[in-house]
């Protein structure tokens, strides 16, 4: 099977997985900083984003590995809570502001398109703390008036643009499940935040069309792909939709669309989750919707109908529509329990095809993440990673099944580039196509992954 040669094979990380705290200032902390700061048992072995894999300082050698697996495009972010000394007053930390210049160059230079989001779980927590986060309308306008100066100041070299990786996790954990911290339940809270988010997206948007630059600005969704227990039994079918809508479409139709779908505000509604907007916002949506999303996918979501009543005096959760699963016999990815099934690739691209009008998108990430991978090493010192090459290979196969058949899926951003910390456990699980090797001098060296890869990029033949 030949991969069309319009089709993008790339990689993806983020700024605060790989960048380390060196250069870090008094205050510079995000709300992920703060997580870690926090909550011990997120570290793995003490190892975590204080050192991360020192990308601060060693750009240059990533990108130079990068050339050499033959990437045309990478995707990160940049550090919000990084960029300014004052949130409020907008004074930028010109120190870290050159960093990104720096290594925007660089990858220019070596022949690769950066494709930047301007947050990837990194709210600043000065933000978090002073205005309660993205319940506040001041952080929609701080947020906005970020990207600006964003835009003034890459927007001549980066024209592929995110606002948020996964907008709807932080707000989710923090409000609807409060698995972190401040584990402040309060439903209203959660709809809030993702209100504030397509609104700051719409703007942003609006803002970058004002400035008339070249590119293109989208986000980042974890699309969770949520297939019925039972497909010719009802309840299941409907608990099944109730988590698109409450996982998916909660987002993606505001951006793609313009406006959320009658179902959903209904839905809400009956639930009593209001949450306060201004006149003009659905003029604003409406009028900016994004002009590429790229979807997050590693697992497909097993959903059956709700096994117990809900509690009417419980706070209000999507989980009252359903139950998930776990489907005996599968392999799954991680420590993160989550199914491997490649199929979900095809099935996300036609209905991207058939229910957006074939927008375009692109797989934002997509992976295999391994716990003690060192014991993979051969005799020559590389991690010999056939499992990783298996798992990529099957999930293009059916990307490009589908992209055969017309999809508009624009290419592949392999999640990771390197071994990085993750927000949940640190470096516990390795993602990357180069190892970082943490006990020698965080050593980069290629993985098998990577070495297969490189070639699947000169020849674009995948085995049919
Ligand atoms: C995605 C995030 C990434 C990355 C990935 C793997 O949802 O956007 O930042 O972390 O998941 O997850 P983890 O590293 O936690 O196993």
């Amino acid at each position: 099977m030949q991969i069309p040669e319009q089709f993008q094979l790339g990689a993806a990380s983020s700024a605060w997985q790989t960048e380390g705290w060196k250069g870090k200032k008094p205050g510079q902390d995000s709300y992920l900083d703060d997580w870690y700061k926090n909550e011990y048992f997120v570290w793995h072995n003490g190892k975590g984003p204080d050192v991360a894999t020192d990308f601060m300082t060693r750009y240059q050698e990533d990108i130079d590995l990068m050339k050499e697996i033959g990437l045309k495009t990478y995707r990160t972010s940049i550090n919000w809570g990084r960029f300014f000394t004052d949130y409020e007053k907008l004074t930028v930390d010109e120190d870290y502001a050159q960093h990104i210049d720096d290594v925007i160059n660089a990858l220019l230079a070596a022949g690769i398109k950066p494709m930047i989001a301007m947050e990837h779980y990194e709210v600043p927590q000065f933000l978090q703390d002073k205005f309660g986060g993205w319940n506040s309308r001041e952080v929609v306008r701080l947020f906005v008036e970020y990207a600006r100066i964003l835009f003034k100041r890459y927007g001549d070299r980066v024209c592929d643009w995110f606002t948020f990786n996964e907008p709807i996790v932080p707000q989710t954990r923090i409000h609807l499940d409060g698995v972190r911290y401040p584990h402040d339940l309060n439903p209203q809270k959660w709809m809030q935040c993702n209100y504030h988010k397509v609104l700051a997206i719409a703007l942003v948007v609006k803002a970058y069309r004002d400035m008339e630059l070249p590119g293109r600005v989208g986000i980042i969704h974890n699309w969770e792909f949520a297939y019925p227990r039972a497909a010719g039994y009802q309840p299941d079918v409907d608990a099944a939709h109730a988590y698109d809508l409450f996982h998916n479409r909660l987002f993606v139709d505001p951006l793609l669309k313009g406006h959320y779908s009658h179902e959903l505000l209904t839905l809400l509604d009956h639930n009593d989750i209001q949450f306060k907007a201004e006149p003009q916002d659905d003029g604003i949506i409406a009028a900016n919707t994004i002009d590429v999303i790229g979807l997050n996918l590693y697992f497909p979501a097993r959903v059956r109908e709700p096994e117990h009543l809900w509690n009417p005096q419980a706070a209000f959760n999507p989980r009252k529509y359903y139950d998930d699963f776990v489907l005996p016999g599968r392999k799954f990815n991680a420590s993160r329990g989550w199914e491997i099934y490649p199929p979900m690739m095809y099935d996300l691209a036609m209905i991207m095809k058939h229910e957006y009008n074939n927008f375009p998108w692109f797989i934002s990430e997509n992976g295999m993440g391994i716990e003690n991978e060192a014991q993979f090493r051969d005799d020559s010192g590389m991690i010999n990673d056939d499992y990783r090459i298996n798992f990529i290979q099957e999930h293009l196969h059916w990307l490009i099944k589908a992209v055969n058949e017309g999809a508009n899926c624009e290419g592949y951003m392999l999640w990771a580039f390197t071994d990085c910390v993750s927000p949940m456990n640190a470096f516990k699980n390795r993602y990357g196509l180069v190892e970082i090797d943490l006990e020698h001098n965080l050593a980069r060296r290629m993985k098998r992954s990577g070495l297969w890869y490189r070639d699947l990029i000169k020849n674009r033949t995948l085995p049919d």
